[in-house]
């Protein structure tokens, strides 16, 4: 039921009931309404005053532009490459997302995949669970994760919360990015195909979007070459995945670590066939602790607006120059 002196927010994803229930006690929520009841959506249009979802929500511009009283888009995750930001800087509404407060987590599970993919740790899982260790004996050998050279293509917020990680195992760190950043130690590279060459760990930590649409191509894959796992935590458009499983099929690559994909939450049943990944479902961010702090963030931003407020955490288009 709506209350007339709440502002009405539509969801446009499947959120938490930890997000779910603070959002109602705030405000008249219609969930994903758009897509389970056009019809009675329409009706209600005009009275949506903010739009909420996660870091994987389609906010397009038409979408926008059936709802004239929208004032904010409050995305729970950090990514926000399916938000027309400047549609809706066109209209004077500001995006916000929550950084930070997963950078713990996503460095985590990147870390995470680099020990599974490179020590075999779910292999090792079958292996025990499927009694072979008793029938065949040893697994094969591993490889060595300590010491060896991890490059980050995209050194941000979580490029750098994997770096602090990595150096903790020994690792050379390097990096790749659009520019060299100012005060960072670590060698930089031009591109994400000359840091390739130079690493045995190539981990993709960029936003998605347009601008880095299949950045990690055949070529990139060609000079991280036999011995090199790539990690993709970022999102799945960021990697040609037609040119990673090939590259993972002729054995060009050792091996991947992947959390994100280009149709989650299809998987191309050619990787799920292979044995040289390890394959996570969108899940860096995913515990208690992290969840709860990016819905408390995202609550926070629709709350300072309603409030006029200053917001918590605009995305960089948004903030004030
Ligand atoms: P961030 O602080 O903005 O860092 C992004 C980095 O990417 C920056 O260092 C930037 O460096 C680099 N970059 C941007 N555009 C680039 C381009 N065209 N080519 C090469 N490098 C580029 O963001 P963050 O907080 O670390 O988050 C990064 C991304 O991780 C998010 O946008 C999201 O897509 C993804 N993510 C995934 C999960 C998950 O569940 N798997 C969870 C959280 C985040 P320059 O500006 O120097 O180019
Ligand atoms: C989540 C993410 O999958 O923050 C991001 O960009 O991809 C993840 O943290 C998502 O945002 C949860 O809503």
């Amino acid at each position: 039921m709506s209350a007339p002196d709440r502002p009405a927010v539509l969801t446009v994803a499947n959120l938490p009931p930890f997000y779910l229930e603070p959002l109602r006690r705030h405000f008249t929520v219609y969930e994903r309404l758009h897509e389970t009841d056009p019809q009675a959506f329409a009706k209600v249009a005009p009275t949506i005053r903010g739009i909420t979802g996660g870091g994987e929500s389609q906010v397009p511009r038409e979408l926008m532009d059936k709802l004239p009283a929208l004032g904010i888009v409050s995305i729970m995750g950090v990514g926000y490459d399916k938000v027309d930001v400047p549609a809706a800087i066109a209209r004077k509404v500001p995006v916000t997302h929550t950084p930070d407060v997963l950078n713990d987590e996503v460095a985590d599970l990147a870390l995470g995949l680099m020990l599974s993919v490179a020590r075999k740790i779910p292999q090792a899982d079958r292996y025990v669970r499927a009694g072979h260790w008793a029938g065949k004996g040893n697994m094969p050998l591993a490889r060595k994760m300590s010491g060896a050279r991890l490059g980050i293509v995209g050194l941000g917020r979580i490029g750098k919360a994997i770096a602090k990680r990595a150096e903790g195992f020994g690792m050379s760190i390097a990096y790749t990015g659009r520019s060299q950043q100012a005060g960072v130690g670590y060698p930089y590279h031009p591109s994400a195909k000359a840091l390739a060459s130079e690493v045995d760990f190539l981990v993709v930590i960029t936003p998605g979007g347009e601008f880095t649409r299949r950045m990690i191509d055949r070529e990139v894959l060609q000079a991280l070459g036999p011995r090199g796992y790539l990690i993709n935590v970022a999102r799945g458009t960021v990697v040609d995945e037609a040119a990673l499983i090939e590259a993972l099929q002729q054995g060009t690559i050792a091996g991947a670590g992947l959390d994100v994909f280009e149709d989650e939450p299809r998987v191309p049943q050619a990787l799920r066939d292979l044995d040289n990944v390890v394959l996570t479902p969108h899940m860096a961010s995913a515990t208690h602790e992290t969840r709860q702090a990016m819905a408390d963030l995202a609550l926070a931003n629709l709350l300072a607006h309603f409030a006029g407020e200053p917001l918590k955490s605009p995305v960089p288009e948004c903030r004030a120059r």
